[in-house]
């Protein structure tokens, strides 16, 4: 167990620095202390290095949050959060004491992870271990890639860095390695990784699990590697930090051999440090030992505080800096200037979707990867922010965007990416572009390795990110590659994600209807599922519903000849409408008459109203669904009037009972919902539940 002079035994930094980084240290732990949940031990252990990158060479407004050119800082660790949000109070951001002193509770912008919107100043989500590395790697992407197209001799408009803090889980992950080597690849000089080296995990030390070589790992990834051997020491860290910015040709890890609950007599250096309060006694202790006051909590000692908060004139200085240069360049290169406001800002230019392509029959058969495949071609042209790929299937996916050249080292304008077979890391690095904002990223791969980038898509969802995926190969029609190529469950599961719209287009006129809605849609993702056999084309004369159905999710394709009431309803999703529409001929031929409906997204057919959802699956016509997917979740259109208490939208931070009532999971909330649900049954009125936690109809 070690003891005080364990801790003594460590440097101790100058005064007012010690003075700073203490007030982020006993900030972090009274934090999780009154909140009873939470995790001192990364905080107490890395305070000095954030303080050494806060103080020292950190880009930014604590005023102006969003401004284009700050440096990014993610803190990967995000369990560690307590850390970012008492930085975050210091340095002057909207983020009041108050708000530290309501962290984990319900309508704080200190939530127990960092989300971002949330609070001011946090520029991504993370807390999934290794997500952040790899947003970072995504956001210095970004960065070089708008500096190719924007920048001009003499207007260096964007020029900023990416800082990403790690511990050992993220580089534990296997996306570290993912991300790593993209990074080590494509010479991203300008992002500079901190790494909490603090020996500890959950279960203890990381002797148990993580004994390679990490520097030596990274170094092999083609990352410039340095080693800080005292965690306190400010000016070694701000020297390392200064050595890896003039090291322009590769990314930079900088390991500080940190120590988990620093200064804690009985908890430094053990697990117990990592994800629970100290305890009272324990506070008490550890402020006692580094000559802190024990009570008031919360202290912020004023000569901190004003030294902190100089960070607001020098973030100022920068920011109208930046403009001056800026409105320079606007001067020389105004279209340019334009151009870039427009992309930060992610608005569309006004003929973005004028003349798209209207398929014919004669186009056909065609699948549907193919079609979007055009409509990457035609709105990359008229989009420059558009950049991605594909992990190693590009020729499969029909990703790439003709003649506008790889984003590769020596050519950064190239907006044709190659992920290679690494789709974990592709998607936190689209959604690194999307968080840096300027890109519209894209993505593609097989519809069954998206397993494989769940937690990014989950990530994307939760952030609202504009982010595309194009996911080929979309069910067992793909044929000859058998079972381990075909999806069964992912559409659903693609569906279930909250916030996240899938959209599997019938043949090729849909599909230039669904591109429009991805491309339109501003906050969150969109994933396109594609056939990669061909499809006939669905004549726009015979089917004129199309484009104006799409992005309602689901509509009529085809009606009883009588345009009646139908005696049942067809609902089909991509390649198996053509399907539902031979049936329906069939089902004519004797006198039945069936009503075709195309339901490209259950997710935004979910959206629509009460009122039109019944006009297209009225109550009391019975339904077949044909989807060569997993039956789950369909069941909430075709069965009997069915209300769900379940939970459509993500979670919230707060203590687990005032979460779960706030969802509606209160024996009150049952006994509601049943009434409502019998009482409909009584009047057999369509069913029209409108409370947010009951999910009727939804996926
Ligand atoms: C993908 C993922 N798996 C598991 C966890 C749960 N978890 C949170 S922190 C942590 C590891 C803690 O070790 P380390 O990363 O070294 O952080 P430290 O102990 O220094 O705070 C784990 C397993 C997580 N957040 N993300």
């Amino acid at each position: 167990m070690p003891t005080s002079a364990a801790v003594a035994t460590i440097a101790a930094p100058p005064a007012l620095d010690e003075l700073c980084i203490n007030t982020l240290r006993f900030l972090a732990v009274d934090m999780v202390q009154k909140a009873n949940s939470g995790h001192p031990g990364l905080p107490m252990g890395s305070s000095a290095m954030a303080y050494a990158l806060w103080d020292r060479s950190l880009k930014f407004n604590p005023r102006d949050p969003r401004w284009p050119d700050r440096d990014r800082f993610i803190l990967s660790a995000g369990h560690g959060c307590a850390l970012l949000y008492a930085l975050l109070h210091v340095t002057g951001f909207d983020l009041p004491l108050e708000e530290l002193k309501k962290f984990r509770q319900w309508g704080s912008r200190t939530p127990g992870h960092p989300e971002y919107g949330k609070t001011p100043g946090v520029e991504a989500t993370t807390g999934p271990l290794g997500q952040g590395l790899a947003n970072g790697v995504g956001m210095a992407i970004a960065e070089v890639a708008l500096g190719a197209r924007f920048n001009r001799p003499n207007h260096q408009i964007v020029d900023h860095f990416t800082y990403v803090l790690v511990s050992d889980g993220d580089l534990e992950e296997g996306i570290s390695s993912e991300a790593g080597s993209v990074a080590g690849h494509q010479h991203l000089g300008k992002l500079i990784v901190l790494y909490a080296d603090n020996h500890i995990t959950i279960e203890g030390s990381t002797e148990l699990t993580f004994t390679e070589d990490r520097m030596a790992r990274f170094a092999a990834f083609g990352w410039h590697v340095q080693r800080v051997q005292q965690s306190n020491d400010v000016e070694t860290i701000a020297q390392a930090l200064e050595n890896a910015r003039n090291e322009t040709d590769r990314p930079s890890l900088i390991a500080v051999r940190t120590h988990i609950g620093f200064g804690s007599p009985h908890k430094q250096d053990t697990a117990a440090a990592h994800g629970e309060a100290l305890g009272v006694e324990e506070v008490r202790l550890t402020k006692e030992a580094m000559d802190w006051p024990v009570s008031p909590s919360f202290h912020v000692p004023e000569e901190a505080l004003q030294h902190f908060r100089r960070a607001i004139a020098r973030g100022n200085d920068a920011q109208v800096e930046w403009e001056s240069r800026f409105k320079a360049f606007a001067q020389e290169h105004a279209g340019l200037a334009a151009e870039f406001d427009r992309v930060i800002d992610r608005d569309l230019p006004n003929d973005w979707d004028m003349g798209l392509p209207a398929f014919t029959p004669a186009d056909g058969p065609m699948d549907t990867r193919v079609a979007s495949g055009k409509m990457i071609e035609i709105l990359g042209t008229r989009l420059p922010e558009m950049m991605g790929g594909s992990a190693d299937l590009a020729p499969s996916t029909h990703t790439n965007i003709d003649g506008t050249g790889n984003f590769e080292p020596e050519d950064w304008a190239g907006r044709n990416m190659h992920f290679g077979i690494r789709e974990n890391a592709m998607g936190a690095i689209l959604n690194g572009m999307a968080l840096h904002s300027g890109l519209i990223p894209y993505g593609g791969t097989f519809l069954i390795f998206s397993d494989y980038m769940r937690p990014p898509m989950r990530l994307a969802a939760m952030n609202a990110l504009p982010v595309i995926y194009i996911f080929t190969h979309d069910s067992i029609g793909m044929g000859e590659d058998g079972p381990t190529h075909q999806p069964v469950e992912q559409l659903i599961g693609l569906r279930s994600i909250p916030g996240m719209v899938v959209l599997r287009p019938a043949d090729a006129n849909e599909t230039v209807a669904a591109w429009r809605v991805a491309i339109g849609r501003m906050q969150g993702p969109v994933a396109l599922v594609l056939t990669r056999q061909g499809l006939p084309v669905l004549d726009l004369n015979s089917y004129p519903a199309i484009p104006t159905g799409v992005p309602l999710g689901g509509y009529i394709l085809a009606d009883s000849p009588t345009n009646g009431r139908p005696d049942i309803v067809l609902i089909a999703t991509g390649s198996e409408v053509h399907l539902a529409l031979e049936g329906r001929e069939r089902l004519a031929a004797g006198g039945v008459h069936a009503r075709v409906v195309s339901m490209p997204s259950t997710n935004l057919f979910a959206a629509q109203s009460d009122d039109y959802r019944e006009r297209i699956l009225p109550a009391d016509v019975p339904i077949l669904v044909i989807e060569a997917g997993s039956p789950v979740g369909w069941q909430s259109f075709v069965g009997p009037r069915i209300a769900v208490i379940g939970i459509d939208t993500f979670g919230s931070s707060a203590p687990g009972p005032v979460v779960m009532e706030h969802y509606g999971f209160t024996a009150e909330n049952v006994c509601r919902q049943a009434h409502r649900v019998l009482d409909l049954l009584k009047e057999k009125a369509p069913c029209a539940l409108e409370s947010p936690q009951t999910m009727e109809g939804s996926f």
